[in-house]
């Protein structure tokens, strides 16, 4: 295998599901912190209150409509339980993460600012100085250790107060917000970080328009004007980030998989080329620079009026992303022949199941040869550096008495994971910059808020419920990923 000596190995994770201490050190509420914890089968919720006093918490469902009853305005209830307000402590534990991280060979770290941790309020004028100084401390300890820092600007860590008081993403005032935050931080963090993300998974704005966009009401016309605001944003901070540092790269952060037809009926060949399109309007704007016709074609069709000007379409066009980096986990199929696949058994709480791979307990199914299949269509699409920046196995993992995690299952699925990618740069040339497997450290799952939903090379002792010593034990795949990393790839 020839992965190029720049390549870059590592470990991502986010603030909201790994830092804790959502209310220490200054930090104002963002859109996560008023999630409650949900399961395989509950979904997580966001809690509300009216001024009249009801109070009241509603689902958020990946791939469903959401939308707040008039007059809820998100905030922490009694009663509830919010996974994320401790995450895995990393705040508290920083040194010893970085260093199991360093122990492991990284290249690279992957985490995110959290927003109202520097500003409280998300557009306040000056910053929170012990928030700068948090990850001051964090970019110093990777820097003991030559870990560089890919840094994403929001990892759906939307300040709550935007969300109270425009409505989210849909305002343009968060434009302006975005790109004040990510001056301040750019220039504070100047030689420190060079590797920058702006906004995880772009598009969760249609797929879960409250953590994608902090959309209170996720209609089309707010999903749409939301991810146009997004797209704005995203050339500002491109722009901004190359006059403050010419060193600065900034990257598009998108969710990718493959997706299969069920059958070689060409109406299952366009419901796949349609669910692609869902996926790769984000990137044909903001790493190609234009809007696509399908997507401009939809609005029409749908009476979509956007909020724009002139100047937005231009700056789209001359300040793309650097680089386009992706998540990547499981593939997913799709037909127009649904009562066949049931009568097949081929058909889960979770949509189409494939009948020739293996799925874990959430349904996501392991394919070996996912990351070919998208790092092809980027590559060939665009012709820009790709970089993997998430992709794991969600396990609920078992701490041995001997504090040892026998983890060969996730072993085996990175490896299948590593070979494809590197089959993507070996046998089809695409450009890939490096690799940040999810997640560096257990943290909480985002979809589910469980604990139980493990993906990290090294166990943190806590529970669902948040009890637990927050210890750490390095798991086999910790020994494993050393030495993977040792041979660059070669020792799978
Ligand atoms: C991605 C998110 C991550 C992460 C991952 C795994 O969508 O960017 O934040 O959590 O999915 O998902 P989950 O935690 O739901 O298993």
């Amino acid at each position: 295998m020839v992965l190029n000596k720049k390549f870059t190995w590592g470990g991502a994770s986010a603030a909201n599901q790994y830092e804790g201490g959502y209310d220490k050190g200054g930090k104002g509420l963002n859109a996560i912190d008023v999630l409650t914890n949900g399961s395989a089968t509950e979904p997580r919720k966001v809690t509300w209150k009216k001024t009249n006093g009801e109070t009241g918490a509603t689902p958020l469902v990946w791939g469903k409509k959401f939308k707040l009853p008039e007059g809820a305005i998100p905030t922490i209830l009694d009663g509830y339980y919010y996974p994320s307000h401790q995450g895995t402590d990393f705040y508290h534990h920083y040194k010893e993460d970085i260093k199991y991280m360093a122990e492991m060979g990284f290249d690279v770290f992957r985490l995110s600012l959290n927003w109202s941790r520097i500003l409280p309020n998300g557009d306040d004028k000056k910053p929170n100085k012990q928030g700068l100084e948090f990850y001051d401390k964090i970019f110093d300890e990777c820097a003991k250790y030559n870990i560089k820092p890919l840094v994403t600007l929001s990892h759906y860590e939307t300040p709550l107060s935007l969300i109270i008081r425009f409505g989210g993403w849909k305002d343009r005032h968060l434009i302006d917000a975005f790109v004040h935050y990510s001056d301040i931080v750019m220039r504070h963090y100047k030689g420190k970080v060079k590797y920058w993300l702006t906004f995880n998974e772009i598009n969760a704005m249609d797929m879960s328009p409250y953590m994608g966009g902090g959309l209170i009401d996720g209609s089309e016309q707010n999903r749409a004007q939301g991810a146009h605001n997004l797209f704005v944003a995203s050339s500002k901070v491109v722009k901004l980030a190359h006059e403050i540092d010419p060193e600065n790269q900034v990257g598009q952060m998108l969710a990718y998989s493959a997706i299969y037809p069920y059958t070689c009926d060409p109406k299952d060949q366009i419901k796949v080329m349609e669910a692609k399109q869902a996926m790769l309007f984000y990137s044909d704007v903001q790493t190609g620079g234009h809007y696509p016709n399908y997507r401009l074609k939809k609005y029409e069709r749908d009476g979509i009026k956007l909020d724009d000007r002139l100047e937005d379409y231009k700056l789209i066009a001359k300040y793309p992303a650097d680089f386009l980096s992706f998540s990547c986990y499981t593939s997913n199929v799709l037909t127009t022949h649904n009562a066949d696949a049931k009568a097949s058994g081929n058909v889960s709480s979770g949509g189409i199941v494939n009948p020739y791979l293996e799925s874990n307990s959430w349904g996501w199914a392991t394919d070996p040869d996912v990351l070919r299949i998208a790092l092809n269509d980027l590559w060939d699409r665009y012709h820009k550096p790709l970089w993997v920046v998430e992709n794991g196995l969600g396990w609920s993992d078992k701490l041995e008495e001997d504090g040892k995690v026998h983890d060969d299952y996730r072993i085996k699925y990175l490896r299948a994971q590593i070979k494809s990618m590197e089959d993507a740069v070996d046998i089809d040339g695409v450009d890939l910059m490096g690799y940040t497997m999810w997640s560096a450290i257990d943290l909480v799952s985002n979809g589910t808020g469980e604990m139980k939903k493990r993906y990290g090379f090294v166990y943190v002792d806590r529970d669902d419920r948040g009890n637990g010593s927050l210890k750490r034990y390095p798991k086999d795949s910790f020994y494993w990923y050393k030495k993977v990393i040792a041979s660059n790839g070669k020792d799978l």
